[in-house]
């Protein structure tokens, strides 16, 4: 199966498999190929490791999934000797921990750092992809395993007069490594995701005013962060088996698994007992600990906004502040943040929300933000205005399958893909986290390393039976497209609720699901009893 070794006549160099991204994934993906023997290597754009964890260094940026979560679990000797300072982990420590692995494990050597792909093209003649750069250089590789990132393409808003801004500029995910000095300064965000909540709610104190430009309020719940001890470290790492089978078997990858109860099962009373248990627990205990039917049934769904919405009125002391900050979409229609007295910041005389539904943006000016209503004089704008989701990183390569045809072309009217890891017409490529991948809708590390180990079984068992292309069926791909659109269908998701878990960029726009809304537990089963079944939806020769 190998192919041959570098070959210096055409400067193209080969290798069995070639990653692109040393971000979670990539790290994994290189880790596991590398241990059955492949040879492999990994392209990325960044100057170092750690993908989003690289680029996202805004203040306040920290995990969302329990820190003793969120980490790999294919080195015991890795889990005793990483020492988790917090139950949810800012940044720093999670792009050290990153380092650490790269480091422990040797891996930077098979990495090209600053070497962003620009095109893959499967050679039919060879049952190769040769993959280029954008500095010229090209890769000859058997398989090509994509670990872009979905959440890795930054995206402005389309709003005018960005270029007229005489103050400073940012977008949370591309903030400046040098560190910007807010102290002080009057700052404007737009954009209250998760990584706005976080933006906001760590520089409210620092800065002299703080303008938040709100378009949507969404529910955030209580994260709850706190330090861990030795005492909680040793614990954890004694249970390190019980907490991953707990992660394997949840809907989401986390900790927390749904109430088996419907909401409507209950009393009134047992039913604000256990909205009230779940809002004071850590994580997204309120999500993914909620009653089964959260998801499903609107009733429920609303009885859970209704107690959200009482909370945000009891915490906000203003009560047209608070008004403006009560979601009307249902709970969990849109990624929910987690919060660490997020509320508590719009109390704060330096503190201003303009609610963009009321007064939307006119203009950016060349001394800051321009409403419907009024001009907003700013030193510095946050963007925290999200990402061009799941499928922008890979849209940004010209990736061209059987017949030269392109993988964006085949999206354009919305991803079809099987078991979100592969796509027909491509054969040898398999995208981890890709779209139609339960991993976006899930604690990215177990979910990535279930995409990983999937792809690592699928090449022995190709190597052992002597294949060297695997390609989905068109069937199996429908099947599965056909699948992934009912699921989100028979869930909220599927409401006009706007958030990247759908593809429409701007309103009006086609709405296609991104995510795999049925569980990371039973997405897991489905890819397990394909390998059992040896693979039938997939085609080797
Ligand atoms: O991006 P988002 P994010 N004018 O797309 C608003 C992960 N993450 O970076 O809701 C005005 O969620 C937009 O408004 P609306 C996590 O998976 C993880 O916050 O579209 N506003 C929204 O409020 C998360 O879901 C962690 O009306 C505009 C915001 O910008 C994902 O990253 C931490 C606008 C975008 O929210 C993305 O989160 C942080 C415009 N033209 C993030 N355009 C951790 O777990 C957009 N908005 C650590």
């Amino acid at each position: 199966m190998p192919v041959s070794a570098t070959n210096t006549a055409t400067a193209v160099e080969d290798f069995d498999a070639l990653i692109i991204g040393a971000g979670m994934a990539g790290l994994c993906a290189l880790y596991r190929l590398r241990q059955i023997g492949l040879s492999v290597h990994a392209l990325e754009t960044a100057p170092d490791v750690g993908g989003v964890w690289y680029w996202n260094r805004y203040p306040g940026a920290r995990f969302d999934s329990e820190s003793y979560t969120y980490c790999y679990s294919f080195s015991r000797d890795l889990l005793d000797d990483w020492n988790w300072q917090e139950r949810f982990a800012a940044q720093p420590e999670v792009l050290a921990y990153l380092n650490h692995v790269a480091d422990r494990f040797d891996l930077r050597r098979h990495i090209d750092f600053e070497t962003p792909v620009v095109s893959a093209r499967y050679r039919q003649q060879d049952g190769t992809w040769l993959v280029e750069t954008e500095a010229g250089k090209q890769i000859r590789c058997r398989f090509l395993v994509t670990a872009t990132g979905p959440l890795a393409v930054s995206r402005f808003p389309e709003i005018e007069g960005f270029e007229d801004f005489g103050g400073e500029c940012y977008h949370t995910g591309r903030w400046p490594h040098r560190g910007v000095v807010l102290a002080g300064k009057r700052v404007g965000i737009i954009g209250t995701g998760a990584s706005g909540v976080q933006v906001i709610q760590t520089i409210a104190a620092d800065v002299d005013r703080l303008t938040v430009f709100q378009r949507t309020p969404t529910y955030c719940i209580p994260q709850r962060n706190g330090p861990l001890d030795e005492g909680e470290r040793e614990d954890i790492r004694r249970n390190y088996g019980h907490i991953f089978a707990r992660c394997r078997d949840s809907f989401a990858g986390f900790i927390h698994s749904f109430d088996p109860r419907s909401g409507l099962e209950v009393s009134e009373q047992e039913r604000q007992a256990k909205f009230e248990e779940l809002w004071q627990q850590p994580g997204f205990a309120f999500w993914f600990g909620n009653f089964i039917d959260l998801m499903m049934d609107p009733t429920v769904n609303e009885y859970a906004c209704e107690f959200l919405r009482g909370k945000i009125m009891e915490r906000v002391r203003d009560p047209e502040t608070a008004r403006k900050l009560l979601p009307d979409h249902p709970f969990g229609t849109k990624r929910v943040p987690l919060e660490n007295g997020y509320y508590e910041v719009y109390n704060r005389d330096n503190v201003e929300l303009v609610d963009l539904r009321e007064t939307p943006i006119q203009r950016i000016t060349s001394g800051g933000i321009r409403t419907t209503s009024a001009d907003y004089p700013l030193d510095v704008i946050i963007c925290a205005t999200g990402f061009d989701a799941v499928t922008g990183s890979l849209a940004k390569i010209d990736i061209r399958g059987l017949g030269d045809q392109s993988l964006s072309d085949k999206w354009r009217q919305g991803p079809k893909t099987c078991l979100g890891l592969q796509v027909a017409g491509f054969p040898n490529l398999f995208t981890l986290a890709g779209p139609h991948n339960a991993a976006s809708l899930c604690n990215a590390v177990r979910c990535t390393e279930q995409n990983v180990d999937w792809v690592a079984d699928c090449i022995l068992y190709m190597r052992n039976q002597g294949y060297t292309r695997v390609v989905a069926t068109a069937e199996a791909e429908a099947d599965w497209t056909q699948h992934v659109n009912e699921v989100a269908g028979m869930t909220l998701l599927d409401t006009m609720t706007e958030s990247w878990f759908y593809s429409a960029k701007q309103p009006g726009q086609e709405r296609h699901v991104l995510v795999y809304a049925g569980g990371a537990n039973t997405f897991r089963k489905r890819c397990d009893e394909e390998a059992r079944r040896s693979y039938p939806g997939f085609e080797f020769s």
